[in-house]
């Protein structure tokens, strides 16, 4: 079965959506306040699930409804406890917590007061002292409600923070899910239901990532920046426009500085171009001695009156970098780039998609490790944290939307598309800066093979193309083959696993076939962007058998076989599924989970880690330059 996924290239955008998503940053004129740690908790476990609501939770403290526990944010919150209705638990669960806030920030009336959610999956409410202040639909994008207003009601009490999540999947959320309830009493319990979910990941939820409250001035303030960069010969370019909120006329001024704090460019204006003379330009891991070169682009915003001058001060990470495709190439920097890397999955023991620093800097260097330059955000969008990782260390990303599992024909309607949009604008929005992020990922493995006029989220990626037509790089969707909105084609196979299992010598014939088909049809790059098999670690066997590490290792050699051969012509990149072993849902396929992990779950090297590592660093070695401190491994 060949599966096709849809990508779109980047690099800017022009967004329904009315406002900016900055990640909040601290600067002159901004604070930044974290609120992770312990949350009150209580899932409602009532059977219409409806009893918060009913009962107004959000009223009074969380404790004087109910029992609570304490639950730490970010983290699902499915593997917490040792309660296995809350690890499968779907409905509202409410968290809660009191914050201090800042007097200053109370009592100026002049400072903007913003709550923002990294992400809560999947639909959220937020209350701020029994006010309902914002609502959110999608569970991997951030959201934000100003709340001054509410907590400058009572100066005095403390600021309650009640936010309740919903993880039921409709056939409209994305991913889709159905809820089905089982009503035979002879074989099911009263009120017993079950979550059908169409991908192949837990659905984990909860509160994802960081909870924040932030600071603006009120008056005016920067509410968006979107960047697209170029160059020519060694003068770098960097096209900005710079959108502003608020009622005072203030006067806007643009500093580009490099790392060592230099001012190289600058402007003013809200549009505008800012040139860099002996640019350094932003390159991905292993293609240059020094990688991920950023810039830092001050955006200044003044206003003064008789009596004072008042000011925000935003500072945005920009990377100087191109992205094309031709018919054979993906290009950075008009260089070949071959995305030699992995597919990922935000989950680990415990935490399940919980943001957690730990395991991302160990992910990274792993990544690092094996030489792996890029990697698909498989099967939604991750924390921005993560992208800015990616910025710093050149790690090259292939964004994708939560679109997956897309499969039944109920999902295929208006209301789909549109939410589809949604998300998509939400996700350009967040991440279009990234100079990391050279592609977009409209979906995963959708049925594209509806015909064009039943296929809303063929449409989605026709809307979306619309969207960021105006732009240098613009590629067009692959997800619908007949469509022709493709700048490069992604395939996922899985030859001698679920077709031929065991039958290790289909992999070269059928491989060839399935790109030498592709490419004859569409005349597009390919990337192989899954491939894998199961494998239990510590599980051997010689000659190798289904599950073993020597059958994992096999697999990998003999697609790399056909690789080596098709990459001198059309094929541009090869993305082992997956990087690590991650949780599903229970099922006869899943020996807890998915174990096509090259690294186990607790981010242990199996055999065919040191396959791809071994391949990786050779692949970089013809392609690129190795930076300076590969010298010395022991940084890695
Ligand atoms: C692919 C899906 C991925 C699955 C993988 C598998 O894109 O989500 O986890 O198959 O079955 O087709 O391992």
């Amino acid at each position: 079965m060949l599966r096709v996924l849809c990508l779109l290239a980047v690099v800017d955008s022009v967004l329904l959506l009315d406002s900016g998503m900055l990640f909040p940053r601290e600067s002159a004129s901004r604070e930044v306040k974290e609120l992770n740690g312990l949350w009150a908790f209580r899932a409602d476990i009532s059977p219409s699930r409806n009893q918060g609501f009913e009962e107004a939770w959000y009223k009074s403290r969380l404790i004087e409804s109910g029992p609570v526990i304490d639950m730490p944010v970010p983290a699902s919150y499915n593997d917490i406890t040792q309660d296995p209705s809350l690890r499968t638990f779907t409905g509202w669960v409410w968290y809660e917590r009191e914050v201090v806030v800042p007097t200053r920030w109370i009592t100026d009336e002049e400072i903007r007061v913003v709550l923002r959610v990294g992400s809560a999956h999947y639909y959220s409410v937020v209350w701020v002292n029994g006010v309902k202040v914002t609502e959110h639909n999608g569970g991997h994008l951030p959201f934000e409600a100003e709340i001054g207003s509410v907590i400058r009601k009572d100066p005095t009490a403390k600021c309650r923070i009640t936010i309740a999540v919903n993880n039921t999947l409709t056939l409209e959320t994305l991913p889709p899910g159905t809820i089905q309830y089982m009503n035979d009493p002879t074989r099911y319990p009263k009120g017993f239901f079950v979550q059908n979910i169409f991908f192949d990941f837990f659905n984990y939820a909860g509160i994802h990532r960081s909870v924040l409250l932030y600071t603006t001035p009120k008056a005016f303030y920067v509410d968006d920046i979107t960047v697209v960069t170029d160059f020519s010969d060694n003068a770098g370019l960097v096209n900005y426009k710079v959108s502003v909120k608020g009622s005072a006329a203030a006067t806007l001024k643009l500093t580009l500085m490099d790392k060592e704090g230099h001012c190289v460019a600058s402007s003013s204006g809200s549009v505008g171009a800012l040139k860099v003379a002996d640019v350094k330009l932003w390159w991905p891991y292993l293609m240059h001695e020094n990688p991920g070169y950023l810039y830092s682009l001050e955006v200044h915003l003044t206003a003064a009156n008789d009596k004072s001058t008042s000011e925000d001060v935003y500072l945005l990470p920009v990377g100087i970098r191109t992205v094309k495709v031709s018919s054979t190439q993906f290009l950075i920097n008009n260089k070949p780039f071959y995305f030699h890397g992995v597919n990922k999955h935000e989950d680990s023991d415990i935490r399940g998609k919980g943001f957690d620093w730990p395991l991302i800097v160990k992910d990274f260097n792993l990544m690092k490790w094996m030489g792996a330059n890029s990697f698909r955000t498989s099967h939604y969008p991750y924390a921005e944290e993560i992208l800015q990782m990616c910025d710093q260390h050149g790690i090259v990303v292939i964004d994708e939307c939560p679109g997956v599992g897309i499969k039944d024909i109920r999902s295929f309607g208006n209301a789909s598309l549109t939410h589809h949009l949604v998300v998509m604008d939400e996700l350009v929005r967040r991440d279009k800066n990234h100079p990391s992020v050279v592609m977009w990922s409209v979906a995963n493995e959708p049925a594209s093979e509806m015909p064009p006029e039943n296929n809303e989220h063929a449409m989605a990626s026709k809307h979306f193309q619309d969207l960021i037509s105006p732009l240098q790089h613009v590629a067009r969707c692959v997800f619908f083959p007949q469509a022709p909105y493709v700048d490069v084609v992604c395939v996922n196979s899985y030859f001698s696993w679920y077709h031929d299992p065991g039958y290790l010598e289909v992999i070269p014939i059928q491989l060839n076939t399935q790109f030498e088909d592709w490419y004859a049809k569409y005349q597009k790059p390919i990337i192989q962007s899954e491939y894998g098999a199961d494998t239990l670690p510590g599980l051997h066997n010689d000659p190798p058998l289904m599950f073993t590490e020597e059958y994992q290792q096999a697999v990998l050699q003999h697609y790399h076989n056909v690789f080596d051969q098709k990459r001198k012509h059309y094929v541009i990149g090869e993305l082992i599924w997956n990087f690590a072993d991650f949780m599903t849902v229970q099922g006869i396929t899943r020996v807890v989970g998915n174990k096509k992990g090259v690294f186990t779950r607790q981010r242990q090297p199996k055999a065919a880690a040191f396959i791809l590592k071994e391949r990786y660093w050779r692949l970089a070695n013809e392609t690129g330059k190795l930076p300076y401190w590969t010298k010395y491994p022991c940084s890695l």
